[in-house]
Parts: C-alpha cells; structure tokens; sequence
C-alpha cells in the first residue's frame, strides 16, 4: 500500500499541559495545538481532536478506544503517546487503521523504581501511619514497644515483571539486603540475573509463595488483568507486603482489600487502582496500606525527558523512518 507523504509541518493535538519548554518546542516545530485548561477530553471531545489531526499526542488519562480511532481514521497518522503504558489505547483498532502508535520507554525507569523502593521501605516500617499520628497532635511519646514496624535486610523480594523498571528496582533493593527473584514472560540472560544477583522463577505461584514481599513491573494487558487474582491472593502468607506501581487492574483489588482487611496479607503499598483516580473507601479506612495517587514517575525531570522523547518519534516519524519507540502489539 502507497502511504501517503507524510507532513513536514504536521497538525498535532496535544490532550494535556506538559512542561512549558516542551509545548514551546512543538509550537516551532509542528503545528501544535495545545490543552489550555489540562483537564482530560471526554470520548466526544478525544474523538474531534482524532478527526483534525495527524499526530494526536495523549496521555494516560485519554481513553483511546475503537471509537476514537474511527473518527481519526483517514486523516490521524501517529498516536504519540506522552507516558511508557499504553494499556488505554486500542492498539488493535490503531494498527487496522494503519495509525502508528509510539510510547516514551526509558525516561521514566529511575524515578518509578525510586518511589517503589520507597514504597517497599515505607509500609512495613510504618511510615504513613507515623506521619499521620504526628500530625494529629496525638502522639504521646517514645516507648520502646511503639510503632514497631518490620525489618526490610534479609527479607526476600519477589519481583513480577523484570523490564527496565523491574531491573532498576532489584539494583536498589540489592543495597537493602533484599535477596530477590523474578518472574518474567522470559527469563533474562544469565550475566545481567548475575549483576542483578536476581534468581528467575518460572512458576509464579511458587514466587508468591516464598517470599516476604512482592512488587509489581509488568505491563497491563490482556494476559495481565488480574493475573493477581483472587486465588493467587490467598497464596501470599500473613506476614506479606504487596507493592503495585505498575496498573491497578493487574490486581484483584476487591479481593486484596478483602485480605488486607481480615488481615491475612501485612501491608500493601499502592501509586495505582483499578478506578483511577476513584479510590475505593475501603482502602482508605485501612491503617495497613500506603496510598500515593499514580506519582510513580512525576518528576520535573521525568516529565521533561518523556516530552522530548515524544518530540523524538514525531520527528522520526515525519522524516519516514519508523519512529524507535513504535509500539507493536504483544511487545509492551
Ligand atoms: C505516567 C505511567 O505518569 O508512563 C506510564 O506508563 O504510568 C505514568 O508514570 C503517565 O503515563 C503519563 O502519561
């Protein structure tokens, strides 16, 4: 099939504001019409902007969905997406229309893998709840059986889903005394397991079983919907804290607040639900968790780098090369 020439000067839709210095570099090099109240566009609204431009660049908070990719189809010719997941944009409907789908892989890697670790670190030792009876003015002294919270050296770490972030997450945890295990769609090379010092389990049963706590890394898709399932739940012992910085739906939440509730798993440390931004009330109303609202990569620094690395793959993209971060189905 003749592709038809690709802009030099395309028309872009950008759904939300990004940092001021990447909106001034799109205004010069594209023309770009940018969110001016940064508020996300509704299916109407997504589907309008897909129908009057080439290049739609939207966020985690867009749904891009059959629907959408219709109303582009004849004139949209790149999704780039500001962000590493794509779990909301059909990707199957985009390929059918021929539409390019790219995403920011890389940019986002360190500063998620910090906020795990500080997740990691901040539910057994107890770290909200300490915070929180500070500032309730409530706080009536030391003693020596106050607060006691769990030791983090010496605990084993499972890790699901050994990516860049999975990866970036077992090199910190190394310097915590974590002994860790993995377990991933392929199991990595054996010199990067050895710098990793990362054990691969192939069943993931067995690594819910047998460790202490376990952190999430896998991209949502398909296969991944609830691959922490109800019954996979109840394989985590009493004394488990559970991490999820990745996508809420790869968990049960229904089924894991269950658990958190009756108390058969310690603690869980949460950036990301299943109703984003929706919380569901039980959550909060535990003492056990730690809550953050899907910050995981929000750093000034990140944000910049995701939006240049957008810049990247519409550039490529316009001189015709295939753009480096095109995302193909099954891949992410
Ligand atoms: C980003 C994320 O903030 O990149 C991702 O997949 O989950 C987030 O950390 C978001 O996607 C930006 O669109």
């Amino acid at each position: 099939m003749v592709q038809p020439e690709r802009p030099r000067r395309p028309k872009l839709i950008v759904t939300r504001r990004l940092p001021a210095l990447i909106e001034a570099r799109m205004r010069e090099l594209f023309d770009a019409e940018l969110s001016e109240d940064d508020l996300p566009m509704g299916p109407e609204a997504l589907a309008a902007a897909a129908a009057r431009c080439d290049i739609l660049v939207p966020t985690i908070s867009d749904h891009i969905d059959a629907a959408v990719i219709e109303s582009g189809t004849g004139r949209l010719r790149l999704i780039a997406n500001f962000g590493n997941g794509v779990d909301h944009i059909d990707l199957k409907a985009a390929r059918s229309a021929g539409i390019i789908v790219t995403n920011t892989p890389g940019v986002l890697t360190e500063d998620t893998a910090d906020m795990t670790m500080a997740l990691i670190l901040s539910v057994p030792r107890r770290l909200a709840e300490g915070e929180k009876l500070v500032r309730s003015g409530s706080w009536t002294g030391w003693s020596p059986g106050f607060m006691l919270g769990h030791r983090i050296g010496g605990k084993r770490l499972g890790i699901i889903g050994m990516g860049r972030i999975g990866q970036a997450v077992a090199r910190r945890a190394r310097a915590f005394d974590l002994t860790i295990s993995y377990h991933n769609r392929h199991r990595l090379p054996e010199v990067v397991e050895q710098d990793l010092a990362a054990r691969y389990e192939p069943d993931l049963d067995t690594l819910l079983v047998e460790n202490d706590i376990i952190s999430i890394h896998c991209p949502h898709r398909p296969e991944t919907e609830n691959l922490i399932s109800a019954r996979r739940l109840a394989l985590l012992a009493k004394h488990v804290y559970l991490i999820n910085t990745a996508r809420g739906p790869i968990i049960d939440e229904e089924a894991l607040i269950d658990r958190l509730e009756s108390g058969e798993i310690a603690g869980a440390g949460l950036d990301v639900f299943a109703h984003e931004p929706a919380i569901d009330p039980r959550l909060l109303a535990l003492d056990n968790v730690v809550l953050l609202p899907h910050m995981g990569s929000a750093t000034y620094e990140g944000r910049a780098a995701t939006g240049e690395r957008v810049i990247t793959n519409i550039r490529q993209w316009i001189d015709g090369d295939r753009p480096r971060d095109q995302v193909f189905e099954g891949w992410v």
